[in-house]
């Protein structure tokens, strides 16, 4: 909590706080009566056959719209080929290299269909699961929704996660195809996503085919028993394929994310209430309409994309600009000349990336004229009040507001943020504000008593929201445990918190072994397991330390074998090897050998204490710890590199 107080010290005086009357309102109706409002809400989607019951409430379990007939392609597509929205751009797609695509709303159509039915060609019957492992290109988004159609739930692999977590993950789902790309660009480079996923299917048994998009020209060997073209398999004329009348809670996808085991576990969303939770999150929160030209930086490979990248502002109708390649390549401005190249009216990215500009300065920005932005947003960490100043003031030229929106995997869309499209503009720099109607949040002690406002402690969610996970996927038992144990009948996200006088909401940082790099969610744990996988590590304990830009770097104590002496050779073996365990995202900062790690008497690890040596703060009681000495050790080791 020492580094959650010292943020809040930081808070600058500036408030642009104004009151909201439509905000306050709804709230109150979705809490007074939340059955009658979210019905109300559904009736702005499509269903094929109305819901028998709103909510079904049986804790940990919330089902929403119980009965309900939908399709989450019918939301995105079908509904808009009988209104304007049809000729209307979908994805404004453009390449790392400067290609472009544009992508109406019919032609995703054409596209979906044909995709969906060359899966069914392949075999793909609902309920099977498919692995996507691709990069940011049309076929991402196509492909997902031609699952959906066909009812197979999908789950996304981040492209930069290396063959070995792809396989992790196909082997959790059980999929027989995986859809890959012959590569990817990144910076100028090909990356080899095809070998990727090769070397995947050769470790799961599971996988029957691997479907490849044509994306880059290198040369990509093909095996005639496994791997298809996607272009290949398309039946060569335009089909249509109709939609599977999927139960509003029947599985929509899986997403991989960190908790605090080794594995990582498989978040289970439904169709009815998620698709609604993120449509009205986002008009909410970014006051969206007809002339909207939205912008999110996210890799669908994560859940800031599935919901907002892809699914919410489809289902809205809205134009997106779609982006392959790095912010910085060729060169800073690319993201400022692709704002304003399409008009970008409502540009969501991280606070990663904000501080990567704002260490380069304004010049990069004044080259470009971004006068047609009209709203700003920050998700995937806690963003700082200096940063979210320059972002206001550079890039919004503090005329618009931002929307700070805190969520994660699990709770499928947005759950505390301004929400100016029901008038609820209130900012103070720093604060995500205000929960969402529907979202009922806490602020509790160790032992779950609420505490009173000013102080930091866990945030926890009182009732369940349309958006809330189903399951984590084939692990009823690990859902329980991580969510719902330690304070009964609450929803625990893991992060702290702190309400103002205002009631403002201040999200202070994860309180558990989760560790935000960049925005990207991982646990110590799956890199503990994933290092001393090497064999020339005997032990290891992962932490973090704060990073100017990165928010958090990884910071990993080793303990070698005996064999093998400290050197810079192994310490870069290590990284290569965390690398291609898990992917570039595991990249360390800092590796320390070390004799010994810290350890309670009962041999657990005292994290607690690395935290506090890689970041040089006090270190603290350590009566518990069997040998004290370790402290020192580690310490010694972190002044002898630093
Ligand atoms: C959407 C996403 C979830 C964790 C979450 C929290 C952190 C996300 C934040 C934020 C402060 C925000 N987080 N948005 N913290 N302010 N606006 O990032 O999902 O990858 O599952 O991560 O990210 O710690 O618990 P996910």
């Amino acid at each position: 909590m020492t580094q959650a107080d010292s943020r809040v010290a930081h808070l600058p005086t500036t408030s642009y706080y104004c009151p909201s009357g439509k905000y306050d309102e709804l709230w109150r109706r979705a809490d007074e009566d939340p059955e009658g409002f979210w019905a109300e809400q559904a009736l702005e989607l499509d269903w094929f056959k109305r819901w028998d019951k709103v909510l079904d409430w049986k804790a940990p379990y919330a089902r929403w719209f119980v009965g309900g007939k939908l399709n989450l392609s019918v939301q995105c597509l079908d509904r808009h080929m009988k209104t304007d929205v049809r000729n209307k751009v979908a994805f404004y797609w453009e390449g790392e290299l400067g290609d472009s695509q544009v992508l109406t709303y019919g032609e995703m159509y054409r596209q979906v269909n044909n995709t969906a039915g060359a899966l069914k060609r392949l075999g793909v019957k609902r309920g099977d699961r498919v692995a996507i492992y691709l990069p940011m290109i049309p076929a991402l988004p196509v492909v997902m929704l031609a699952c959906a159609r066909i009812g197979a739930p999908f789950t996304v692999v981040f492209s930069a996660f290396s063959g070995q977590a792809l396989a992790d993950r196909v082997e959790d789902t059980g999929a027989k195809v995986i859809v890959t790309a012959s590569g990817m660009h990144r910076r100028g480079k090909i990356l080899p996503l095809k070998e990727n996923a090769v070397e995947a299917a050769a470790r799961c048994a599971c996988v029957e085919k691997i479907v490849v998009v044509k994306h880059t020209h290198h040369q990509v060997e093909m095996d005639p028993n496994r791997d298809v073209w996607l272009s290949d398999i398309l039946s060569g004329c335009d089909e249509y394929v109709a939609p599977e009348d999927m139960d509003s809670n029947d599985p929509l996808f899986i997403l991989y994310t960190s908790g605090s085991t080794g594995k990582p576990k498989g978040i289970l969303h439904g169709t009815g209430g998620y698709s609604l939770w993120i449509a009205k999150t986002m008009q909410w929160a970014f006051d969206t309409d007809a002339q909207t030209v939205w912008w999110c930086t996210a890799d669908v490979g994560w859940i800031t994309g599935h919901s907002y990248v892809v699914f919410a502002p489809m289902i809205l109708g809205l134009t997106s600009v779609m982006y392959e390649g790095a912010p910085d390549y060729p060169a800073l401005d690319r993201w400022w000349a692709i704002i304003a190249k399409y008009g970008v009216t409502a540009f969501y990215t991280s606070p990663t990336a904000i501080r990567m500009f704002m260490r380069h300065g304004e010049e990069w920005l004044s080259r470009h004229d971004l006068s047609c932005l009209k709203i700003l947003g920050s998700v995937g960490e806690p963003i700082n009040p200096e940063a979210w100043l320059w972002y206001y003031r550079n890039v919004g030229k503090e005329r618009i507001g931002i929307s700070d929106t805190w969520w994660q995997t699990e709770t499928g869309g947005f759950m505390i943020s301004p929400t100016p499209g029901i008038q609820m503009h209130a900012l103070k720099p720093g604060s995500a504000t205000k929960p969402m109607p529907g979202v009922v949040p806490a602020v509790v002690d160790a032992d779950g008593k609420e505490l009173p406002n000013g102080e930091t402690g866990f945030i926890v969610i009182k009732k369940p929201w349309p958006g809330m996970l189903l399951d984590i996927y084939r692990n009823p038992d690990l859902y329980h445990k991580t969510y719902w144990s330690r304070f009964p009948g609450y929803y625990l996200p893991g992060d702290y918190c702190m309400k103002d006088q205002d009631n403002f909401l201040w999200l202070l940082g994860r309180a558990d072994e989760v560790i935000k790099v960049a925005g990207h969610r991982i646990s110590t744990a799956e890199l503990e397991s994933a290092i001393v996988g090497h064999s020339a590590v005997a032990e290891a304990a992962a932490t973090s330390r704060p990073d100017e830009i990165k928010g958090e770097a990884i910071i990993l104590f080793v303990t070698l074998r005996k064999g093998t002496p400290p050197s810079v050779e192994i310490k870069n073996e290590l990284t290569r090897h965390l690398r291609a365990t898990i992917g570039t995202l595991a990249t360390p900062e800092e590796i320390f050998f070390v004799n010994l790690l810290p350890k309670t008497r009962s041999g657990k690890i005292m994290r607690r204490l690395l935290k506090a040596v890689a970041t040089g703060a006090a270190v603290g009681d350590t009566t518990t710890l069997d040998d004290g000495a370790s402290v020192d050790e580690a310490k010694a080791a972190f002044a002898e590199l630093t």
